[in-house]
């Protein structure tokens, strides 16, 4: 059964249940829904870095913080296609294109529109990710065929303005909305480790299990360390069984949702990831980069993957509408 009306107190009764108990109902969650040998896979690329108006205290994009990434302008269609023509040799379903925008610029819509229809048209996934958007632009970027859109909530509604001052979570909920509306796919989900409490990260998976239709992607980061940033002062690193417990919780308040086990991963041994897919997380970002970061090589995951037994292909879930019945 998928629901939208779950409370804090009974997600917060399945984040505290003793491990054995709630591997167990996240696996029955998981198995309802997906195969649990499959791994999807996406692959990103900044398409424009740095200098971003907005004040994200996690952010290495942000122009309010001294972080040495260089801003870029955006990139031309043929480069973005090139790149992902190698993530498709790497073994990507889905090619993520992000901006370090607050939103896009009009101007911008025409050459976005023609790098959507040229991933396209290789046999990829579309996603994008490039900060706020009108109705309008939803309606461009689904016309051109985009399947996917992240727009993430980041943390909790009540720990959001020690994250954000620029913006609130409303603005971002607007978006996810709109997005939605338009029909495009929804991928929304935040970030851990960001010295939020575990209150914090309940709330944050109960704001997307209880929206209208639950996100069909949700992200987990675990917030990638970026020197002489607002968060490096207040970030707490988030012991392994933490995390195994929020992915847990997404993917029992989220069953049909595919969970991506996203920024982070390059601190993680084969043994937390091995955890974390247990736990119902069926997705990963591949390549050696997200966006201004590192990610594990290639052959690294490959190698996880196939020690495993798992196998990647598409993440089928079986109930095609998230939304709640
Ligand atoms: N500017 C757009 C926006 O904010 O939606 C798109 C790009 S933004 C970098 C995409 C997401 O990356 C953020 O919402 C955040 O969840 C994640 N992110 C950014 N910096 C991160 C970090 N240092 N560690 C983990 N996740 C991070
Ligand atoms: C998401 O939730 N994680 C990705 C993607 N959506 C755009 C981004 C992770 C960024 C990690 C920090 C960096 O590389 O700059
Ligand atoms: Fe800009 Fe997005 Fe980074 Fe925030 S998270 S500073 S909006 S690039």
């Amino acid at each position: 059964m998928i629901r939208n009306d779950w409370t804090i107190e009974e997600a917060r009764a399945i984040h505290d249940l003793p491990v054995p108990e709630l591997m167990y109902r996240a696996q029955t969650a998981h198995r309802r829904h997906f195969d649990p040998q499959v791994i999807e896979t996406a692959s990103l690329l900044s398409i424009k870095t740095g200098g971003c108006p907005e004040d994200c205290g996690y952010c290495s994009q942000s122009a309010h913080h001294d972080t040495g990434v260089k801003a870029t302008k955006l990139m031309g269609v043929e480069a973005v296609l090139a790149s992902a023509r190698r993530a498709k040799q790497a073994g990507a379903q889905r090619f993520c294109m992000g901006a370090a925008w607050r939103s896009p610029k009009d101007r911008d819509m025409d050459n976005l529109c023609r790098m959507v229809r040229g991933v396209r048209e290789m046999g990829l996934e579309t996603c994008m990710t490039l900060g706020m958007l009108s109705p309008e632009q939803v309606a461009r970027l689904k016309d051109a065929g985009l399947d996917f859109y992240n727009h993430n909530i980041d943390t909790s509604p009540e720990y959001y303005r020690q994250i954000a001052t620029t913006r609130t979570m409303d603005d971002r909920l607007e978006t996810v909305d709109r997005v939605r509306e338009g029909g495009i796919k929804v991928c929304c989900g935040g970030i851990i480790g960001m010295g939020e409490a575990v209150d914090d990260r309940i709330s944050m998976l109960v704001t997307l299990a209880t929206l209208g239709a639950h996100p069909e992607s949700v992200p987990v980061n675990l917030w990638n360390e970026i020197a002489n940033t607002p968060v490096q002062e207040r970030a707490r690193p988030v012991d392994d069984i933490a995390l195994i417990r929020t992915i847990a919780l997404a993917r029992i308040l989220m069953p049909a949702s595919v969970v991506r086990l996203s920024a982070g991963r390059t601190g993680m041994s084969d043994a937390l990831q091995a955890m974390c897919f247990l736990a119902g997380a069926n997705s990963i970002f591949v390549g050696d980069a997200l966006l201004t970061t590192d990610n594990p090589a290639v052959w690294k995951d490959q190698d996880l993957l196939s020690r495993l037994g798992m196998r990647v292909a598409p993440a089928v879930s079986s109930d095609a509408a998230v939304a709640a019945e």
